[in-house]
C-alpha cells in the first residue's frame, strides 16, 4: 500500500499551513522544495513539522560532497526527515548525503530518472538503471521513478528491490495513481490536490487510490 505524499510547492506560508491542515490526515508525508522555502523561508519547515508528518526536502541536491555535507547538514537541522539528492554527480556526493542524512537519522532519495517530457533527453538508456544502483550502493533509502512512465518504475523495481520508490508525475504531469500505485512505496502529488476546488476531497480519493 503506496504512501500519498503532499507536494507542497505554493509560495505563501498561510496557504501552505491552511493546506496542510486539512489534508494531514490523507496523506502520510509532506514534500517541500525551492518554490516555498525560497518563498517563505525554512522557518516554514518548523510550522510544517507541527503536523506530525515526516517532511521531505526536494532540493535535488547535485554538488561536490563537500558542498553536498553542507547543505545535507543544514536540511536536517532545519527539521526535515529526508532530503533528495541527484545521482547523476556521482557516487561519492550521494554517499556524502547519505552519511551526512545518517548523523541526524535522516532518510536520502536518489533521483533515479525524472517526470518530464524532457527528461527523456539524458535519463536514457541504462542511465536510469546506472542511477538505481548508486542508490543501492551508497545505502540511500530509495530512489525517485517517474509515474508518467510506469514500465521504467517496473524495471527500476528490478534493480531496487525492497528500497522504497517514490513515484511524482500524477495528476497534472499526466501520470495515473491507479497504474504505479503497485509498483511503488509512496506517489508524489502536487497540483492535483493543492489547486483543486477542493483539496481534502482530492486527497481522500488519491489516498483511496493507495488503499
Ligand atoms: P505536481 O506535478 O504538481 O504533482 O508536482 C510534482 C512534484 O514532484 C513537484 O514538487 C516536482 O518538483 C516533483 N518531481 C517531479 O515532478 N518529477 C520528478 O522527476 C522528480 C520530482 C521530485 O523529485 O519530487
Amino acid at each position: 500500500m503506496p504512501e500519498l505524499i503532499l507536494a507542497l510547492d505554493v509560495l505563501d506560508g498561510d496557504l501552505a499551513r491552511g493546506i496542510a491542515l486539512k489534508v494531514a490526515p490523507h496523506i502520510q508525508a509532506i514534500k517541500v522544495g525551492y518554490p516555498l522555502v525560497l518563498a517563505e523561508g525554512l522557518g516554514v519547515v518548523k510550522d510544517l513539522a507541527g503536523f506530525g508528518l515526516p517532511l521531505i526536502a526536494d532540493f535535488k541536491v547535485a554538488d561536490i560532497p563537500n558542498t553536498t555535507r553542507l547543505i545535507t547538514e543544514r536540511v536536517f537541522l532545519a527539521g526535515f526527515h529526508a532530503v533528495i539528492c541527484h545521482g547523476f554527480v556521482g557516487d561519492d556526493s550521494v554517499d556524502a548525503c547519505v552519511s551526512t542524512a545518517r548523523e541526524y537519522g535522516g532518510e536520502v532519495y536518489v533521483v533515479a530518472e525524472m517526470s518530464h517530457p524532457g527528461a527523456a533527453q539524458f535519463f536514457t538508456g541504462d542511465t536510469p538503471g546506472r542511477l538505481a544502483a548508486i542508490c543501492i550502493s551508497s545505502g540511500a533509502d530509495g530512489i525517485i521513478a517517474p509515474a508518467t512512465r510506469p514500465e521504467h518504475v517496473a524495471a527500476l523495481r528490478g534493480i531496487v528491490g525492497r528500497k522504497r520508490i517514490l513515484s511524482p508525475g500524477v495528476g497534472a504531469q499526466g501520470g495515473d495513481a491507479r497504474t504505479v500505485a503497485g509498483l511503488v512505496d509512496g506517489i508524489i502529488v502536487g497540483r492535483a490536490i493543492y489547486e483543486a476546488a477542493d483539496p481534502v476531497q482530492a486527497a481522500r480519493d488519491y489516498a483511496a487510490t493507495c488503499r
